[in-house]
């Protein structure tokens, strides 16, 4: 299509002349002309279909990205201009779904846009959350939340016909699919199935985020619940996550009859892949389904959907295993309970282990454990995951099933963490190898050459890219938050969930002791600017203590004369996908010192580092494979083995207080929380309890972790001073980032566990 066939469609979408539109209108315009263009695109067809199950999908903004893949981006870029438009204004316009909490939802995400882009017969199942996860406001240096109402009259969403009707003990509800179509790129559109139920009352919500709990046809769908890997949550989430899987397995099941399956061959006709144990209760309910309403025997029942589940493993944290009492299956699905018992006797017959029993002698239902028996596919998510799997957490399973383990390092999709968040880098990239890349992104080794990396002109033009970046992130959040920043500091970066196994609280342990360096008079020769993302569960004491320690901390240093030029503490507010995708491309070091064997894998260190920021980091989840592709002169590693900290847990014998004892600088970092400074800035109440919770107990260990990190810190510092000995890391790491490309990992799905047919080529 040409520029002029397009711009005519979008006057025609807009019902008006382009000039003359409101930015609201044309915003409308492009998302109705998008959906259009989209029309023309079937799904991805094929005998076998996976259904890829969560109760998590992060997609973030559609209106670019979709653009992207549908390849009219620069038409419409330079559209826009011709009639004095600017396309990152209308951006700012479109509602953010936040229909995840972190890097469990974003991955579903990733991953759709890669089967769709790969061809392959595959769509999303979810729920439709109203209000998505909270929205984070600062009030007093504490965290508040508030509902995030994303969904308006005009939006990707689109009702469909399919509706069903979903039994629990004392109620049916009915169901209706919506669907948002996933776009690939310059290839096919799949689909997004996001189920809701029409009786649900925005009005319950009241005074934040709390809601009245009682009526589940009132609130069922109203948030996604904000709980990240931890904190089981209460009876609601199992109507949720039953809702969710009830609706998949009749869709599911409906989808394949109309295609000829006898159900009896449904393995060749459909593979569900289950995300975490949220959506393990399609195990029992399909088995239900086909045993109640198609006449299969249970063995069968039991045969065929164990040869139709897979299922992917995100921690091993273990409060994060969900477990459910039986009682709440008793109080609100009943009919699932035959099911778990026959599930739970045949393994009980089976093997005489009771740590693979899936109810419990405490009637606990471990939802990991139907996953594992009554699933073909177990996989991980990094190769070290995957490791501490079969080796420590799941290991008398491994031995029952070792033919079922399997690895699948993450990936993330370059449309949207290359393409979309840094042109200026994806163009000059094609400027220097061209524009395979963006197909195939182990084309980025191309890279790894001397003509590249021993060349001055172009590490200064990667530098300057990144000036550029860094500029645009500090214009940015001066308009938006009202922060200031300096864009010729360092940018030092650490956005994630909050969590104390992430130990965003050393990274702020570390700032202290760095003002107080300042303090006493030795200033860093660049400037810092420590930038801090994170939202916490509203329910996590400890992980909203550490959000006002590090509030508190901003506070002090931003009224320090003597040190605010040299230190920035920096904590943006409501982080979500938009705001990474500005301050992924404007970071120099990449912050990613979770405690080894604790982080399953890691997503935003990939884009980091695909967006040329340097790992500080420990070898824990990706990490360690980003660490072998770049080289230990490419990235900084430091902290104790994962070994040493499995050993360490295994002894109990961890004493934080001795380490706080025998290191001055930490023993002063931490004294400082409790400061009369920082009280001032603060609440004592908070800054008491997480000062106590470290000295007593620092579960994470982030004590001794703390002078390796501070050293290795000061290291990445100086050696950012020769800056084209910086820029050379930052290439090498650009150049070895397509291993994370979420192709490779869709492509490993399919070959290992899927099997689809493989429509286009890509
Ligand atoms: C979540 O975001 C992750 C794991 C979980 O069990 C839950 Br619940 C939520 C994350 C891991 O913490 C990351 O390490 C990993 O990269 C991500 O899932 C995607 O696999």
């Amino acid at each position: 299509m040409n520029q002029n066939q397009l711009e005519q469609m979008l006057t025609d979408a807009c019902k008006k002349d382009i000039s003359s539109c409101t930015d609201k209108e044309l915003y409308t315009g492009l998302l109705c002309l998008v959906n259009k263009l989209s029309k023309g695109r079937e799904s991805a067809q094929g005998k076998k279909k996976l259904y890829y199950i969560s109760a998590e999908f992060l997609i973030g903004k559609l209106l670019s990205n979709n653009m992207i893949n549908l390849g009219i981006c620069s038409q419409v870029k330079s559209i826009l201009a011709s009639h004095g438009k600017d396309l990152c204004v209308l951006e700012e316009l479109e509602p953010e779904p936040s229909l995840g909490n972190g890097g469990l939802g974003r991955l579903a995400a990733c991953f759709l846009d890669s089967i769709a882009t790969l061809g392959l017969n595959g769509d999303g199942i979810g729920l439709n959350y109203h209000f998505g996860l909270f929205k984070q406001l600062f009030k007093d240096n504490l965290q508040n939340e508030e509902p995030n109402p994303w969904m308006e009259n005009t939006s990707w969403l689109n009702r469909t016909n399919v509706t069903y009707q979903i039994p629990y003990r004392n109620f049916t509800l009915t169901s209706r699919m919506y669907d948002i179509k996933v776009t690939g790129y310059g290839n096919r559109t799949n689909k997004l199935h996001l189920f809701d139920v029409e009786t649900v009352d925005e009005s319950l919500v009241e005074d934040g985020i709390s809601f009245d709990k009682t009526d589940i046809s009132k609130n069922l769908t109203l948030f996604l619940y904000p709980d990240d890997s931890d904190r089981a949550g209460q009876i609601l989430r199992i109507y949720q996550q039953y809702f969710m899987v009830s609706n998949a397995a009749r869709l599911i099941l409906s989808e394949a009859a109309a295609k000829g399956s006898t159900l009896y061959d449904l393995p060749d006709y459909a593979v569900i892949q289950i995300n975490d144990t949220h959506p393990t209760m399609v195990i029992p309910e399909l088995i239900r389904l086909l045993t109640t309403e198609h006449g299969m025997e249970m063995d069968d029942a039991i045969q065929v959907v164990t040869r139709t589940c897979a299922y992917t493993n995100h921690t091993i944290l273990a409060e994060a295993l969900e477990t459910w009492p039986m009682d709440y299956f008793k109080e609100a699905v009943p009919q699932l309970i035959p099911i778990m018992e026959v599930l739970d006797d045949k393994v009980r017959r089976k093997f005489d282990d009771p740590s693979v029993y899936i109810i419990d002698k405490g009637d606990r239902v471990h939802m990991a454990h139907i996953d594992i028996h009554y699933g073909f596919s177990v996989n991980g998510v990094a190769a070290l995951h995957t490791d501490i799997l079969k080796k420590n957490e799941l290991n008398n399973f491994y031995r029952l099933y070792p033919e079922k383990f399997n690895n699948k390092t993450n990936g993330i999709t370059f449309r949207r963490w290359l393409l979309h968040c840094n042109p200026q880098l994806a163009d000059y990239i094609s400027a220097l190898i061209g524009d395979g890349f963006k197909k195939d992104a182990f084309e980025l080794k191309k890279l790894d050459d001397s003509t590249f990396t021993a060349n001055m002109k172009i590490l200064h033009r990667l530098l300057a890219i990144k000036d550029s970046k860094k500029q645009e992130l500090a214009d940015y959040l001066k308009e938006t938050q009202d922060i200031d920043i300096d864009p010729k500091s360092i940018f030092d970066i650490q956005v994630k969930r909050l969590h104390e196994y992430k130990r965003q609280q050393m990274n702020a342990l570390y700032l202290i002791h760095k003002y107080l360096e300042i303090k006493r008079g030795s200033r860093p020769t660049t400037p810092i600017t420590a930038i801090f993302g994170a939202k916490a569960a509203p329910a996590y004491t400890i992980a909203k203590d550490i959000i006002h320690m590090i509030l508190c901390l901003r506070q002090v240093i931003d009224s320090d004369p003597d040190v605010r030029p040299w230190l920035n503490v920096v904590m943006v507010n409501n982080y979500n996908v938009s705001l990474a995708e500005k301050l992924i491309p404007a970071c120099d070091i990449s912050e990613q010192i979770s405690l080894a064997s604790k982080e399953a894998s890691g997503t935003s260190n990939m884009k980091f580092m695909l967006n040329g920021a340097v790992t500080l980091g420990t070898d824990d989840g990706a990490n360690v494979e980003i660490h072998e592709l770049a080289g230990d002169d490419n990235i900084y590693i430091f902290g104790e083995s994962s070994e040493t900290v499995i050993r360490r847990y295994a002894e109990g014998s961890y004493c934080s207080r001795s380490y706080y004892e025998a290191d001055p600088d930490l023993k002063e970092a931490v004294d400082f929380i409790i400061s009369p400074a920082m009280a001032a800035a603060g609440s004592r109440e908070h800054l008491e309890r997480l000062y106590n919770e470290l000295l007593n107990k620092d579960w994470f260990m982030t004590f001794p972790d703390f002078k390796d990190y501070c050293r290795t810190r000061e290291q990445a510092l100086s050696d950012y001073e020769n800056r084209t000995a910086w820029a050379r890391k930052m290439l090498i790491n650009i150049s070895k980032a397509g291993y994370f490309s979420s192709d490779r990992t869709i492509e490993e799905y399919n070959r290992d566990i899927w099997k689809l047919d493989t429509g286009l080529a890509p």
